[in-house]
């Protein structure tokens, strides 16, 4: 066993070619072993075995700097940076990240959790590196799907120009999480059925027997033997590949001769998605990664499924029954067509959906060209990646006051995923945006509702935004009906306290007057549904009748719904109401179980019935 005397890379430098390949399969079976019993991304890191084992044999890390993009496929290089005993605890409270941190691991030079920021990064460190006269390496290391964002291709022109000493590590397996789309991956595809690729393939025992020579010269002959006139070519870097890279035997002595190379280095691996695993390389989207424990053998889930519908699932059919009366609506991704549950909508109208990658901003932009010539868009994108187009649904969209849609899913906090991805953003940036109407749905049945809600709206634009996971379980009516925009709904009569609460937030706040009534306390609860325009009609004069308000939100406490209650009771000059906001504190909220972090917040429904008792000792019974 290799595997288990790594504690930090240098170890590996010490292993022959043979005994890498050994260590090989034994990261695969332990992968497959915690993988197999704790939820993580999967495929992504069955591919990137032997990148990982190769870049820290060959590279002198940290002292050498290897930025992983986004961060999902770098569990193997966690494994070899001495989380191998922790790895675990992956993506559980108090356990290590699944994604990179800095404050996890020195090897992990630049956090991530968000695709293709690794090139800037890189170059941002290869020049502090030249500024302070240092002498390291940098290699960045990007999927091909990482490389269909913008900020990708801006580092790309950067580094061309600069010239830096780096490299880029081009991760290509063809997918995204999905098929990567794009005409880059087209290009990326060509160069990969080209006979030099073949012959790469075939020539690995040539690389093995080209080992001994010098290093460098064997880099110059593979850039020689290939020479196919990328497009990294005219960003100014030398392109060296495609070249297998699950092949150690291939990787290592190729590794070796770019490492001393100088200026921009482009390396180009196809590996598998999967690899070493058969039911992951059969279905790849399927196991992009794994929620639960399944069976070994088959990779079936052993499970069971919940009965409760999902979020994502009540937003794709209501979505596609409304697009089957009005060929207008079309849907928009940026490389989550599962995830959104546009999947099922291009499955129903193939010429009305739209992947643009992992680009949110041209995406949304994408989406306000359709919004001019009258089509009714529907951009479906996480609450934590919408963050990337702030400026896009801002200067695009909401100047132009274009009636887009935005379907904001896996908003609030996301659980395991941790900080990068929790959704908890949203609503304080776009309540602050002009022409923007936002919705939560306090549950899956609303949800619906404001599905058809937004796509009548046509005065400008509007989102929705519910979180991950199953609905609450409540029986859905037949058919979806607009709500009046701006109208929220009383849910429960009581006259001590007003819990005002927001989407996902409803629930606890119902639970929570229910535990009020059974210590003496009435609780008056208000679904508030649109946190913008905010039913200023219904709040004030209750607020102001009961004199204890409390707020509840699934989203950051600064600027966000708590602070729209605040703001309109201010507004109309209304002093004499005592408010308590809970919500997200002013801080970054690390993985782990979603109800714990919602109880570590101080905005679940123990925490609501803690802040009603301040307000109210007297009235315990
Ligand atoms: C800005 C942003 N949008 C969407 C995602 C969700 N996401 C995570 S991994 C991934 C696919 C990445 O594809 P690629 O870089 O090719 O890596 P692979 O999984 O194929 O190894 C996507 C869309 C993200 N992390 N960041």
């Amino acid at each position: 066993m290799f595997l288990e005397k790594i504690d930090n890379p240098a170890y590996l430098k010490t292993l022959a070619l043979d005994e890498l390949k050994i260590l090989a399969e034994e990261m695969r079976a332990y992968l497959l072993s915690v993988l197999s019993e704790h939820p993580g991304h999967f495929a992504p890191n069955f591919g990137t075995v032997e990148l990982a084992i190769a870049l820290h044999t060959v590279f002198d890390t940290p002292r050498d700097k290897l930025i992983w993009d986004i961060g999902h496929q770098a569990y193997p290089h966690k494994l070899l940076t001495g989380r191998r005993e922790a790895f675990p605890t992956l993506r559980q409270s108090g356990g290590i990240s699944g994604f990179l941190s800095r404050a996890e691991s020195e090897y992990d030079v630049f956090g991530a959790g968000h695709s293709s920021t690794s090139i800037a990064a890189a170059l941002g460190i290869a020049t502090a590196r030249d500024v302070t006269n240092e002498n390291y390496k940098v290699v960045a290391i990007i999927g091909d799907g990482g490389l269909t964002g913008g900020m990708a291709f801006e580092a790309l022109n950067t580094a061309g120009d600069f010239k830096k000493d780096m490299v880029v590590i081009l991760n290509d397996n063809q997918m995204s999480i999905s098929a990567t789309v794009g005409a880059f991956s087209k290009h990326f595809h060509k160069l990969t059925s080209s006979r030099h690729y073949n012959f790469l393939r075939s020539g690995a025992k040539e690389l093995m027997n080209l080992i001994s020579s010098d290093a460098k010269d064997i880099a110059s002959k593979i850039e020689g033997a290939l020479k196919p006139g990328t497009l990294f070519e005219e960003f100014g870097f030398r392109y060296f590949g495609p070249l297998d890279g699950n092949d150690l035997g291939a990787l290592v002595p190729v590794l070796t001769g770019i490492r001393d190379l100088s200026g921009p280095i482009l390396l180009h691996l196809v590996t598998e998605k999967g690899r070493g695993y058969p039911p992951a390389v059969a279905d790849p989207v399927g196991f992009y990664s794994v929620s639960g424990p399944f069976d070994l053998k088959t990779g079936k889930t052993t499970k069971p499924k919940p009965p409760i519908a999902t979020y994502t699932g009540v937003f794709s059919r209501t979505l596609i029954e409304l697009a089957k009366q009005d060929s207008r609506i079309v849907g928009v991704t940026a490389a989550m067509p599962g995830g959104t549950g546009l999947d099922k909508f291009a499955d129903a109208f193939p010429s009305r959906c739209f992947d643009i990658g992992l680009a949110e901003q041209c995406a949304v932009t994408f989406a306000a060209g359709l919004a001019t010539q009258g089509m009714r868009p529907v951009t479906a994108i996480y609450s934590t990646f919408l963050q990337r187009s702030y400026d896009q649904v801002l200067h695009d969209v909401c100047i132009q006051n274009l009636p887009v849609i935005f379907a904001i899913d896996r908003a609030g906090l996301v659980g395991a995923d941790g900080p990068t991805h929790h959704g908890v953003f949203d609503l304080a940036y776009l309540r602050s945006m002009p022409n923007m109407v936002v919705m939560a749905p306090k549950d899956e049945d609303e949800l619906q509702h404001m599905v058809k809600t937004a796509l009548v709206y046509e005065n400008g634009p509007i989102a929705f935004r519910y979180p991950r996971g199953n609905g609450v379980g409540v029986k859905m009516a037949e058919k979806p009906k607009a709500l009046p925009i701006g109208k929220a709904e009383i849910v429960r009569e009581g006259d001590d306290v007003l819990v005002i609460a927001i989407g996902n937030r409803v629930q606890p706040a119902l639970e929570s007057a229910q535990t009020l009534a059974d210590s003496g306390i009435s609780a008056s609860v208000i679904n508030a549904r649109f946190v913008k325009p905010l039913d200023t009609a219904l709040i004030l004069p209750l607020a102001q009748r009961i004199g204890k308000v409390i707020t509840v939100e699934d989203g950051v406490l600064m600027g966000g719904f708590g602070s729209a209650v605040l703001e309109a009771l201010a507004a109309d000059g209304i002093t004499d109401v005592q408010v308590t906001t809970l919500g997200i504190p002013d801080e970054f909220i690390a993985h782990g179980d979603t109800s714990q972090l919602y109880a570590m917040c101080e905005c679940d429904a123990p925490a609501i019935v803690r802040a009603a008792l301040d307000f109210c000792p007297c009235l315990v019974r």
